[in-house]
């Protein structure tokens, strides 16, 4: 590699490989160290809080966070006025992102749907929505008032009535979430607020916190978590899963692009490293039949990484076993390593850009062409930014109003529509041996 090209990201050269899906999947590019190390920190964090509730968000928040809280609820004026000093220029930003999140949700509810087997014989499917969630936004690294729209528009798109938001206590904002995040949710109408982060907030939601004599009243538990975090928040939403509903796994971001000779490398790089911005884990990965565009990538990256802000954090998440230029032999090999990758955010930046997006069955979301970077997708196209992440997407789904709504199903028969099929239930319940179903039957005299 030449002197002037980015050397710190490795290349794997596959072109002469023909690897079966499996090798394939074994060879990709992930990251070194994996989250199950937390689970065991995670389970007492949970169970410390099942078993002393405020007490014990008091002490994580003066352990983990440094701040003294009385109580993780955010005041009503606080965000209030959050909301009057918030910038105009991203309170309009917040605005379009929000009218572009909702048409695209609701858009998105899906129909019941009804079959009538015969007159007065109906079987219905009802969406329904989940009563209360609970919302994470994380801190850390980067505020994400985004991420309060991505999380809430969903929800409330469902029907969602009740809507709490939970984001990790600031030192230097005296102990409330970042003020950007107060005004997010104040702009979405989310009134309940808590100063929590980390597993500690998941357990939390899944279990509730009852805080008897205060009027700021308690926590009462949700039926759906969702939102990204870090590891410990991954962890918990994996350990509390069951006992409340979660969203799909939304770790470290990750950043695919599909491209060919006649992409930009300038674009190309730019999208490498305005997700490898978030974090020193972040995966960005090229794949490419184009030796010439790998090598005019690594060309621009050399530049574009020295001038960016958070460049020692690009740098590490370049270099990371996470990240890689993949060399293909040609588009068929391309699109099977990104299949099998599975990206939480994949590009396709080559000459038939949407043929080939259609032939895509797994990833978290689909840029398509040129002028589609997932920054784009991150704030303001209308999709959802918190996507499945660490190939969960071979089977997992980004936010979506689905992940708040369950369906029942409606049984509608009468007496004539009963008798109709009578005989089959009898006879099914008799072969399985259990006759008193079948007496269920026979009881309404429907034969
Ligand atoms: N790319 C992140 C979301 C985000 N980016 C929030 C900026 N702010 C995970 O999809
Ligand atoms: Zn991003």
């Amino acid at each position: 590699i030449p002197e002037t090209e980015f050397s710190a990201l490795a290349t794997l050269d596959w072109r002469n490989e023909s690897l079966s899906y499996a090798q394939l999947k074994a060879k990709l590019p992930r990251p070194a160290v994996n989250s199950q190390t937390a689970a065991d920190t995670v389970q007492q964090i949970i169970d410390d809080v099942r078993a002393h509730g405020m007490e014990t968000l008091k002490d994580l928040a003066k352990r983990f966070d440094h701040v003294e809280l009385e109580h993780t609820r955010v005041p009503q004026h606080e965000l209030d006025r959050a909301l009057e000093e918030l910038d105009p220029k991203v309170r309009l930003a917040l605005e379009e992102s929000i009218d572009r999140a909702r048409v695209f949700a609701k858009a998105q509810r899906p129909d019941d749907a009804e079959v009538r087997y015969a007159n007065g014989a109906t079987v219905t499917q009802r969406w329904v929505p989940v009563r209360r969630v609970g919302l994470y936004v994380p801190g850390g690294l980067a505020v994400y008032p985004s991420s309060v729209i991505m999380n809430a528009v969903p929800a409330q798109a469902a029907g969602v009535s009740s809507l709490a938001l939970a984001s990790p206590p600031q030192k230097e904002f005296g102990g409330l979430p970042h003020p950007t995040i107060l005004a997010a949710a104040k702009l979405l109408g989310i009134n309940e607020v808590h100063a929590m982060g980390g597993a500690q907030a998941v357990a939390a939601f899944a279990y509730g916190v009852e805080v008897p004599d205060d009027e700021r009243g308690g926590i009462e538990p949700v039926d759906v978590i969702s939102g990204p975090g870090n590891v410990f928040v991954a962890t918990a939403k994996r350990l509390v899963k069951g006992v409340v509903g979660i969203d799909a796994e939304a770790g470290p971001t990750e950043i695919a692009i599909l491209a060919d000779q006649g992409a930009e490398p300038g674009f190309v790089a730019a999208d490498m490293i305005s997700q490898a911005e978030h974090d020193a884990n972040a995966a960005a990965v090229l794949i490419t039949d184009s030796p010439e565009l790998a090598a005019g990538v690594r060309k621009e990256l050399d530049k574009q990484v020295a001038a960016t802000r958070h460049a020692a954090r690009v740098t590490e998440a370049l270099s990371g076993t996470q990240s890689a230029i993949i060399l293909v032999k040609d588009l068929e090999q391309g699109i099977e390593v990104c299949n099998a990758y599975a990206a939480e955010h994949l590009e396709i930046m080559v000459a038939e850009a949407e043929a080939t997006a259609a032939r895509i069955t797994a990833a978290g979301a689909v840029f398509v062409g040129a002028y589609a970077p997932v920054s784009l997708g991150d704030y303001c196209a209308g999709s959802n930014h918190v996507l499945p992440t660490s190939g969960t997407a071979l089977h997992a789904s980004g936010l979506n109003v689905n992940t708040f709504l369950k369906a029942i199903q409606v049984i509608n028969y009468d007496k004539a529509a009963l008798g109709e099929v009578a005989a089959h239930v009898i006879n099914l319940a008799n072969a399985e041996d259990l006759p008193a179903h079948g007496d269920a039957v026979a009881v309404r005299n429907a034969q």
